[in-house]
């Protein structure tokens, strides 16, 4: 009779040995110098006629994007502490008004932004119109409301250089605000898709103000909204601008992860003429609707306001 030989565990399958905690580990002087050193002629395609990247900022008023802007300047140049982007007094004092320019390194540029009230449909075309790179840099930021506003911001922009930014967007948002409005919720997600159609990127968004105990919360609303990169953190600012490990590590991971998403975006050939009308139809499209959606309330208005008035007749009647 044959021997059965005795039975043995198969080996497992084979994985490379961990490496060193000190190579897991990106520390924040390589983090940085990546960051310095990106170049958008080195990416798979080379720069494909780009000649910088934009960070394009936004979000409500008072949400710290103008201290963020302080923040990566502060991390990525390593001097003093030095106030770039003024900064609100208070939370709830509107500061910024100018779409204005900071560059942080050979090839990436900040741009501050006007904040939103409401960052409802009035509000958001004028951002659109800044991600889809139609308006200039340092002009006054004006919220369109009509449909006119937009086909007039597309033909000014045909005196622009648009072709050479790469334009990346980043939300600015409070850890601790809290969306009072019914609607705030899905004019939100809208407005992450949209910029996501309008620059091939999804938003990047950073919460200020991290020590709020609504940080989780709000941080899982923004993930269930889409949104892979989620950072938080306590900006630097001229009264507390002590260096701390965390901070600069977050910041500097930030940037690091948009860049990471930058090069993955040039893998693909980019036709900018073609991005470009595709650009205009996506603004065209949202003028369009905000426009057909204006006479629909009204309506409704006027509707609510019949009804009122013929239930008081009849009261009165009775
Ligand atoms: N505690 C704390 N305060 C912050 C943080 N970020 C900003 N602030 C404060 O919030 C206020 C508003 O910050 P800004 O950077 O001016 O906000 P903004 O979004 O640029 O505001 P607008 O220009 O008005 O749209 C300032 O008083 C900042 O000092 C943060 O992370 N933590
Ligand atoms: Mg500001």
């Amino acid at each position: 009779m044959e021997k059965v030989p005795p039975y043995t565990e198969p080996a497992p399958p084979y994985t490379e040995p961990a490496p060193p905690y000190k190579e897991q580990a990106m520390d924040c002087l390589s983090m940085r110098d990546y960051i310095r050193n990106f170049r958008l002629e080195n990416c798979h395609h080379g720069d494909q006629g780009y000649s910088r990247v934009l960070l394009q900022l936004f979000g409500y008023t008072g949400h710290g994007k103008s201290c963020f802007i302080n923040s990566c300047k502060y991390v990525i140049d390593d001097g003093a502490f030095r106030v770039y982007a003024k900064v609100a007094k208070s939370e709830n004092k509107p500061e910024t008004m100018i779409r204005t320019a900071y560059k942080l390194t050979d090839n990436i540029t900040l741009v501050d932004n006007r904040g939103c009230v409401k960052m409802n449909k009035n509000e958001t075309g004028a951002i659109y119109a800044q991600l889809g790179n139609f308006q200039a840099l340092n002009t006054h930021v004006n919220w369109q409301t009509e449909f006119e506003d937009m086909v007039e911001t597309l033909l000014n922009a045909e005196r622009l250089d648009q072709s050479s930014d790469f334009i990346v967007p980043v939300l600015i948002y409070r850890a601790d605000y809290q969306m009072t409005e019914k609607n705030s919720r899905s004019e939100m997600k809208e407005m992450l898709i949209s910029a996501r159609d309008i620059t091939g990127l999804f938003p990047t968004v950073v919460l200020t103000h991290e020590l709020s105990e609504h940080l989780s919360s709000t941080k899982e609303m923004f993930r269930q909204m889409g949104v892979e990169n989620i950072f938080s953190l306590e900006n630097y600012t001229e009264q507390d601008n002590k260096k701390t490990r965390g901070k600069h590590e977050t910041i500097l991971k930030c940037l690091q992860e948009i860049i990471k998403d930058i090069e993955f975006r040039m893998l693909e050939e980019r036709d900018e003429i073609t991005e470009r009308i595709e650009r205009k139809r996506i603004l065209l499209k949202f003028a369009h609707q905000r426009e057909m959606e204006k006479p629909r309330v009204k309506h409704q208005e006027t509707d609510q306001e019949t009804h009122q008035k013929k239930k008081k007749e009849t009261c009165l009647l009775l």
